[in-house]
This record gives C-alpha cells, sequence and structure tokens, in this order.
C-alpha cells in the first residue's frame, strides 16, 4: 500500500468513526450541586471531584448537607450527587430513598470500607479478650466515666452517621451508653487524650481513615452482620430487636446521583461512573486535612496534582 492509500485508508477510519459517534449534548452551565458533610475525606474527595468537574467546564457549588437527610436532597434533585455512601451508617437511607424513586447508584468505589466501635491497641491491657464484643461487654465499667455512671461509655460519632448505637446496645443488653461526639474532631481530641496515660476508650471510628496511620488498633467484633439485621428482628442473636449485629466487616463505598443528572450534565455524569478510589486514596485525602492541616479545597487541588493519571483516565 502506498502512502496515499495508507493516507486515505486512516481518513475514511477516521470519517466512518466520527459519524458513528452520536454527538453528545453540551452540559448544563447551571452549577452541579455537591453535598458535603462532616467528615474529612467526603469533603476533600468533593471538592477532588468539583475540581474535575470544572476542569470540563462546568460549574459547581458545594453545599453543607446532613449525611442522613442528603439521600432525600440527591432523590429530589436538590442536590445532584453523592460521593461517599457508606454501607454502615447510610445503607438504609440510601435504600429507602432508592425505593422511594429519583436517585440511582452510580457504582462502586474501589476502597472495602468498615465503620464501627473500635478502641487503640493499649486499651486491650485493660481488657484482654477484646475484640470479642461479650468480652468488652465483662469489661464495661473499666470504661466508665462520670457521665455515665457504673456503665461504660462508648464514644460514638455525631448523631448523623450511626443512628442506631443504642438500639445495637438495647438488643445485645450491654452495659454501655452512647454518648455522641459533637465532631469528628472531638473523637480524635478523645483519642489523643487517652493515649497520653493510656487509658482504655472505645469510641466510633472508621476505615478508609487517616487514624490506622497514627494509632494502631482494632474493631470490636460483635455479632456478625446478616442481612435483614437492620430490618427483620426475628433474625439474629436477639429475636425481638433489630440491629443485634455489628456493622459489615467490608462494606461498600458508593456514588449516588440524581436520575436527571445524566441528561443535564452528561459529561460529568459520564464521568461520575467511572470516578473510583481506593482505600489509600481515602485516607490520603483524609490525612491531607487531618494530619496535615491543610484547607480542604487545597488539599483538593494538591491530591489532583499528585493523582494526575489517575483521574485524567477517567475524563479523557
Ligand atoms: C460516615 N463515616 C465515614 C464517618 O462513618
Amino acid at each position: 500500500m502506498n502512502r496515499l492509500a495508507k493516507l486515505m485508508g486512516a481518513t475514511g477510519v477516521g470519517a466512518v468513526m466520527l459519524l458513528t459517534v452520536p454527538a453528545f449534548a453540551e452540559d448544563s452551565k447551571d452549577p452541579i450541586i455537591i453535598p458535603t458533610h462532616n467528615w474529612s475525606s467526603q469533603i476533600v474527595m468533593s471538592h477532588v471531584v468539583g475540581q474535575i468537574f470544572e476542569s470540563i467546564g462546568d460549574n459547581v457549588e458545594y453545599v453543607s448537607t446532613d449525611s442522613q437527610a442528603v439521600y432525600e436532597s440527591v432523590r429530589l434533585g436538590d442536590a445532584t450527587l453523592e460521593l461517599e455512601v457508606w454501607e454502615g451508617a447510610f445503607g438504609v437511607a440510601f435504600n429507602e430513598a432508592l425505593a422511594k424513586g429519583g436517585l440511582h447508584d452510580a457504582g462502586d468505589h474501589n476502597a472495602v470500607t468498615r465503620e464501627d466501635w473500635w478502641y487503640p491497641s493499649w486499651t486491650k491491657e485493660s481488657c484482654p479478650g477484646l475484640p470479642d464484643w461479650e468480652a468488652l461487654n465483662a469489661c464495661a465499667a473499666k470504661f466508665a466515666t462520670p457521665e455515665t455512671g457504673d456503665k461504660g461509655r462508648y464514644l460514638g460519632g455525631p448523631v448523623d452517621w450511626l443512628k442506631h448505637d443504642a438500639e445495637r446496645v438495647e438488643a445485645l443488653n450491654m452495659d454501655f451508653v452512647v454518648v455522641n461526639a459533637g465532631s469528628a474532631s472531638a473523637l480524635w481530641a478523645e483519642l489523643a487524650s487517652a493515649e497520653k496515660d493510656k487509658r482504655p476508650v472505645v469510641i466510633f471510628n472508621w476505615t478508609p481513615n487517616f487514624v490506622e496511620a497514627l494509632y494502631p488498633g482494632e474493631f470490636v467484633e460483635f455479632p456478625t452482620y446478616f442481612e435483614g439485621c437492620k430490618d427483620d428482628a426475628s433474625k439474629g442473636p436477639n429475636p425481638d430487636k433489630t440491629y443485634d449485629c455489628g456493622n459489615p466487616p467490608n462494606g461498600y463505598l458508593k456514588k449516588a446521583a440524581w436520575d436527571g443528572m445524566k441528561e443535564k450534565w452528561p459529561h460529568a455524569y459520564e464521568i461520575l461512573t467511572k470516578i473510583s478510589f481506593t482505600n489509600a486514596q481515602i485516607a490520603e485525602m483524609a490525612k491531607l486535612v487531618d494530619i496535615d492541616e491543610m484547607e480542604p479545597e487545597d488539599a483538593a487541588t494538591e491530591w489532583l496534582k499528585t493523582n494526575e493519571p489517575v483521574w485524567k483516565s477517567w475524563t479523557s
């Protein structure tokens, strides 16, 4: 084949391809509404994805939103998407919104998640039977505080995360009182304070998070999560109660989208479906804020700079 034929052949192939590529509509210039919540990886990830959308010429607005109520907001199109649907904390709210209609599952991240009662490793010295939950319960008095009397204190997260810790304590008949921290930083402050005199503590924690880089520790092993634990009382070790189990030890991390997003912002939607972060990438996002003390916007810009091949593969 001579050069000209080659060129014509190549041009011909190009022309055919051009003809078969459907003409995509442009993305709306209305802002894509990205909800942010009260833990660092979610805020940084929201800005990472927002800055990716801006890189293709879209407009973005961030709205601080309650992490349970957000599923209703996305369903109604008041928020466009949700980037961190954690199975343990939000599986129930997400499924309820799915059933009502208006939002859909936009795919899983690569990350595998766990959210549950957790202790730093020095706690095991006071309660050697850990991580078993019954051993923890037998040690309840060691976790007592003035606020909880002779019962142990479990320091849970802010109330909008896992709303059913008290139900679990009741279903498993535990000698613990659930005290909710006002913020994520209150959890980390308690951890740092307990470290000083190696005081035993049990707090809410999750993975991926920055904590694993600073504090070795373990999750409490509750009765293993099973289908129906959260909505079918008859199932599980307590035949009269729901929440008689731990959270899933290998939980999903999903993205959710408003059903109208695909039509209004087709390019951004296409990118959203491709986005998939790993445990290490999410832990890094949290670290930039919680250890390096960057502002979330700057942390996102930094993350994009050091991970260009990762996200460019979603936009090309
Ligand atoms: C929702 N969270 C990741 C804080 O468990």
